[in-house]
């Protein structure tokens, strides 16, 4: 398949070709236990797979590829109510379970229906376990370029997650186009310890080392002693998880020898940009993206690198900064507008839902990022902030407040809640809850949020308020809302 082409063209001499939480495996025998899982779920469209940080992920997402299905990536931590979300509006056909967190006990061969679904309300889906023993060589026929690899769930300003459909072409495009910024290329060592459930972690944390055919050791948390110890050459991090490297700087000293550090998924301070260079002699190569568009701006490995700047379009992307009308706004440096980007790598649409997709994407292929950027006449892009601050950045996970909201509002205390991002120094934002509520306290309400939702999305602060400010519309005035 030409999604993981280094992959099986390295298949024979990389014992360790992928290493996930200390578990290695070659590249010969993932290819092999892949080719056993696809054997189980031919056939199937869509297939769920429960995305725990463990090499049976890794296998069981490759196996499903190899059988033609588009995979949907499903948070281990996600709670009852999004995860039957998921399960559901994907049309999953089936749901591939991989070891350490997977949530029920299973069978340790073939389809284990479990009768009528799971106790915790999963719909009633035939499982997989991925099973590191079973090995197959049969050969498939490749699926196409316009076939569906990734049905990537993501939050929107409200209402439930909605699934971003991404083509094997616009992975495919999605990583050469990093190959040529980056000149990732076989002989990397790629470190990252990021969820396998984003883009960041996934497509291009684990695809992008299948793909070019670099070994991968993903530490299994983003944990700054364990990149320490990882001996990479290319290692990947969200700004939390490089503020955490650099305070503590033997880990961060520990890089040094490292080609390129990578930083991504919201905005990198600029004192831990500094930070990075004078601990580890490296200026950290930032990038832009999106769950829907792939990695789009970036800096290159031979070109220089400024704190505060996500760098350029990369290889055949195109990209607008507009102001309300939709005019171009100048290339000055100052002037700031939304974010639009074009090119190879974005997605197909949102999964059944042609009005969400109409309302990002025009019939150009012009993508709305909903992010403000401003270009200088060099063209450096930086993103400023948000359009709408409905969209939270907290840790590099992206959080609808509009979700949090439905969450809060579902617990019989809570009879009015916004839910707002407020600035942090470890997360970038952290999920801030007003609520209107009666005899229900602050831990009591973020442990139901994050029973509901995965447990990054919990509120991590919860304020209680007599009412929340309105407009004459009765529609909540976030903006009012009290910082201190
Ligand atoms: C805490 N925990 C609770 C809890 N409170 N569990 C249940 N109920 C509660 N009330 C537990 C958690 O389960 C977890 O357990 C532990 O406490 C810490 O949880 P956390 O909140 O996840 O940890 P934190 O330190 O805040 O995480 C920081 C982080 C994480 C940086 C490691 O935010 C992270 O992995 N971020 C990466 C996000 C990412 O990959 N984004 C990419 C999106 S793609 P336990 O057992 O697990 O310790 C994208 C496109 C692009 O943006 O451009 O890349
Ligand atoms: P997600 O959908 O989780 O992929 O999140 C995409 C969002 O992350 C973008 O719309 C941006 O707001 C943010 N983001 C990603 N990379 C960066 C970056 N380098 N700087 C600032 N924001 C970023």
């Amino acid at each position: 398949m030409r999604l993981l082409a280094g992959m099986t063209q390295l298949a024979s001499d990389r014992p360790d070709a992928v290493t996930v939480a200390d578990v290695a495996i070659s590249a010969e025998r993932l290819l092999g236990c892949a080719r056993a899982v696809a054997d189980e779920v031919a056939g199937a469209p869509v297939v769920a797979v429960h995305a725990t940080p463990t090499v049976e992920t890794v296998v069981g997402m490759v196996g499903a590829l190899l059988a033609g299905a588009a995979v949907v990536p499903v948070p281990p931590d996600s709670g009852p109510a999004e995860r039957r979300h998921l399960l559901t509006d994907s049309g999953a056909a089936l749901l591939i379970t991989t070891g350490a967190g997977t949530a029920t006990t299973l069978s340790s061969g073939g389809h284990d229906t479990a009768g009528t679904g799971t106790a915790d309300g999963d719909p009633a889906l035939p499982r997989v376990p991925v099973d590191l023993t079973r090995l197959s060589s049969t050969d498939r026929p490749a699926p196409a370029p316009t076939d569906p690899a990734l049905i990537m769930y993501t939050s929107g300003t409200t209402g439930a997650p909605k699934g971003v459909l991404l083509s094997h072409r616009a992975v495919e495009a999605g990583i050469d186009a990093l190959v040529d910024a980056w000149a990732w290329s076989p002989d990397d060592i790629l470190v990252h310890g990021l969820p396998l459930f984003h883009v960041h972690g996934l497509v291009l944390g684990v695809f992008g080392a299948l793909r070019t055919g670099c070994r991968l050791r993903h530490t299994g948390r983003p944990l700054p002693e364990r990149y320490a110890a990882a001996g990479g050459t290319l290692y990947f991090g969200v700004p939390t998880v490089w503020s955490r490297i650099c305070a503590q700087p033997e880990a961060a000293r520990a890089l040094a020898g490292a080609r390129l550090l990578v930083s991504g998924s919201a905005a990198l301070p600029v004192p831990v940009f500094d930070r990075l260079r004078e601990l580890t002699g490296h200026q950290p190569v930032e990038r832009y993206g999106m769950t829907e568009t792939l990695i789009t701006v970036s800096s290159r490995v031979d070109g220089p690198r400024r704190a505060g700047y996500v760098g350029f379009p990369l290889d055949g992307v195109g990209t607008r900064v507009v102001d309300e009308a939709g005019r171009d706004v100048p290339a000055d440096g100052e002037s700031v507008g939304e974010l639009r980007v074009r090119g190879p790598m974005l997605f197909d649409g949102y999964l059944n839902r042609p009005e969400a997709t109409a309302a990002q994407l025009d019939a150009d292929g012009w993508f709305r990022t909903g992010d403000i950027a401003s270009v200088d006449p060099a063209g450096w892009h930086r993103i400023v902030g948000r359009a709408s601050t409905d969209l939270i950045k907290s840790g590099g996970y992206r959080i609808g407040a509009g979700e949090v909201e439905d969450a809060l509002l579902a617990h019989p205390g809570v009879r009015e809640a916004a839910v707002v991002g407020r600035p942090h120094a470890d997360l970038g934002e952290q999920v801030t809850a007003y609520v209107v509520a009666d005899g229900v306290g602050e831990a009591e309400l973020v442990d139901f949020v994050a029973g509901h939702l995965s447990v990054h999305k919990r509120p991590r602060q919860v304020r209680f308020v007599d009412a929340l400010p309105r407009n004459a519309m009765g529609k909540v005035q976030k903006k009012l809302l009290a910082t201190d």
